[in-house]
Formats: structure tokens, sequence, C-alpha cells
């Protein structure tokens, strides 16, 4: 067929024509990619609240209420003669207000959305030998990592993403810290101390039936300012390492041989990236980097004309904030956008969609 002229379709095309002929706006093509990406059944959920046009609504109301505003002071500006009487400008400034306590809600809703995006990055961590691998196949479900009883099974890291709870955790397995024995195993080790620093969550992993060493003193010490939480595994042997209080950090009893305990530690990883409930109407509204990129803009612009309002400066210099507020709001749905950023939007998808 592709001999005859027809050609493939490029990354998005199909969806880039959507919102071109004004079927979708620009935060639903968005939530089109957010689909194809999503990775768990919340993140799923959360897309498809976003493709129903939840969030888009907002923004149209938001923007709605302040080109109303714009209009108002717009029609004082061309008549210079009335003076704006002082209630009409008490009216003006609370609804400028309202649009500035409404973008503070949504801005906070930015952690969460990206969490669910993009997962977070927890790094498995510990000696030799310890259930790393284990660990990693049990939050999995399935064997995925090589375990053996030979220290130093692990040589390169190993990414996998877990469902927790709903959360989407990049889970990265490492080789086992310790004085490296050949030249494939310092680089392992150099690939586990690179994770470390990009991960979001450690779990740092301790042998249950080996009294504590010297090593595991100085690596707890050294990943202590992290987000982190010691886990000790193999407690279905006899003898229990004993764990200093280690701040904030949980210590979660687990084995990866009975299962035991694993439940807990999921609770436990799910209470340190997401504290509290997740709630069915926090996923009808959940903004991505971009939308939160333009309503940090769009909220300073509009922090700005409204001091102007309350401050008697000119109704030009007002007028002037708001502008760049509602075409700032404007971006989310594309209401306001460029070629370039309609590029970089649709190129993140597969080809075709
Ligand atoms: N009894 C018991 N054995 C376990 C448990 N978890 C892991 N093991 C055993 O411990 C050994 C090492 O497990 P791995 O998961 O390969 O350990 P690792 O930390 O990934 O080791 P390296 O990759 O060498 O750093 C294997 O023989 C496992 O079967 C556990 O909870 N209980
Ligand atoms: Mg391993």
């Amino acid at each position: 067929m592709l001999e005859n002229g027809a050609r493939l379709a490029l990354p998005g095309e199909f969806t880039k024509r959507a919102f071109l002929n004004g079927r979708i706006d620009l935060a639903q093509a968005e939530a089109v990619i957010d689909l194809i990406h999503s990775r768990t059944e919340l993140a799923l959920a959360a897309a498809n609240e976003q493709l129903a046009g939840k969030l888009s609504h907002r923004i149209n109301q938001l923007r709605d209420e302040m080109v109303k505003s714009l209009a108002h002071i717009e029609a004082h500006i061309d008549f210079p003669d009335e003076d704006i009487a002082p209630e009409t400008k008490d009216q003006l400034a609370s609804r400028l207000d309202r649009g500035v306590v409404f973008m503070l809600e949504l801005l906070r809703t930015a952690n969460e959305g990206q969490i669910l995006r993009r997962g977070i990055r927890a790094a498995i961590i510990g000696r030799p030998n310890v259930g790393k691998s284990s660990l990693l196949n049990q939050l999995l479900g399935r064997d995925r990592a090589i375990v053996s009883p030979i220290a130093g099974t692990t040589r390169d890291t190993i990414e996998e993403t877990a469902d927790i709870r709903g959360l989407p955790v990049v889970l990265v397995d490492t080789a086992g810290l310790r004085e490296a024995g050949d030249d494939i195993e310092i680089e392992g080790i150099r690939r586990s101390r690179a994770t470390l620093a990009t991960a979001e969550l450690i779990l740092q992993v301790f042998d249950a039936t080996e009294p504590q060493t010297a090593a595991d003193r100085s690596y707890l010490a050294e990943f202590a300012g992290k987000n982190r939480i010691l886990v000790r595994n193999k407690v279905d042997l006899p003898g229990r390492l004993e764990l200093p209080a280690a701040g904030t950090a949980p210590v979660i009893d687990v084995s990866c041989v009975t299962g035991e305990g694993l439940e807990r530690l999921k609770d436990s990883i799910k209470e340190s990236i997401w504290s509290g409930e997740i709630k069915a109407e926090m996923l009808e509204v959940m903004i991505n980097a971009r939308h939160q990129d333009a309503l940090k803009r769009a909220l300073k612009a509009l922090q700005q004309s409204l001091q102007a309002l309350r401050a008697g400066e000119t109704l030009e210099l007002v007028a002037m904030d708001l502008r760049i507020a509602v075409s700032a709001v404007g971006e989310i749905v594309g209401q306001t956008s460029t070629e370039d950023l309609l590029d970089s939007i649709f190129s993140q998808f597969c080809i075709g969609k």
C-alpha cells in the first residue's frame, strides 16, 4: 500500500487533527498521551477524566471569568470620563481574587499529577545477598530478576514498574554495595550509586539473620537524609538484626520467602509517596508540568493585576497584567498556542494514534 502513495501516519497525527478541527482541546489531546502511557488503573482513571474534559471545563470557567473582568476594565479605559465606582472596583477585585484562589487550588494537584503520570523511582539497595532481587520479584509479582545464594548475583541495575496501591513505582534493583571483586562489579556498583542519586525513595534492605556489620552502619548513615524505608528481610529465619531507630524512616520486617510483611511494606511505600487517602475527586483534575508552568505565570500576572487595581494604579496597567494571565491560562487548553508548543506535545505520541 505504501508504494501506491499512501504514507504512514506521523506521531500524534490523528489526535492533532482532532485538536485542529476543534473536536478536542489541548488538555484533552494530552490526556490521550497519558492514556497511552498510563501504567496503573488509577493513572488511567485520571487520564480518562481529563479526556472527558473535566480539567478543560474548569480552565475555561477560570478564563471566562478573567475575560469578563478584562472587558469591564477595557470599557472603562475606552471611556476615561466615567470614573470606576468604588463598589464596582471592589467587585472586580473580589472576582480577580477568586481567580487567584482557584489557581492556587489547581497548582496543588501538580505533585500528585506528576506521580501518577511519571511514577516515582524507588531504588532497592543493600549489601550483597540480603534479598534485594527477591524483593523486586515479590513487589512485581513475577520473577524478573535472578535470585541466587551467590553474593554478587545482580551486576547491572534492573528497572521495572510495579503497581503499588494504584501508584506507578519504578523499582530499581541494584548490584549489592560492597568492595567490588572485579571490573564488572565495580561498574555495577557505580550504577547502583548513580541510581541512588536520582531515586525519590530508597528501600534499604538488611538481612535479619546477620548481626549488623560496619558496612550496614556506614550505609545507614550515608542515606540518612533520604526518603527511605528500612526493610529487614528473611524474618522467616531465626536471629534478629537490631536496627537502630533511624529517625523518621519506618522499619518493616518482611520475608520474601513466605510473603510475610509485604502488604505492610506496600502500605508504607504508598504512604511515603502520597500521604493520606487517594480520593476519587482528586483524580478529576491533575495538572501536568506544562499546565503547572502556564498556571504559575498566570498566577503571577493575575496577582500583579489585582495589586495594581487595589493600589489605584492606572487601568491600563491593571489590564496589561490581566491580559497576560488570560493568555497563559489559555495555553492550557490551547486557546493560545504556538506551532513549537504543538510540535513538542504531539511528538510525545507513538506513530499514528
Ligand atoms: N530464608 C529466606 N531466604 C531469602 C529471603 N529472601 C531472599 N532469600 C535468599 O537469599 C539469597 C539471596 O537473594 P537475592 O534476592 O539474590 O539477594 P540480592 O540482595 O539480590 O543479592 P545480590 O544480587 O547478590 O546483591 C537467595 O538464596 C534467596 O533465596 C527470605 O526472605 N528468606
Ligand atoms: Mg540481586
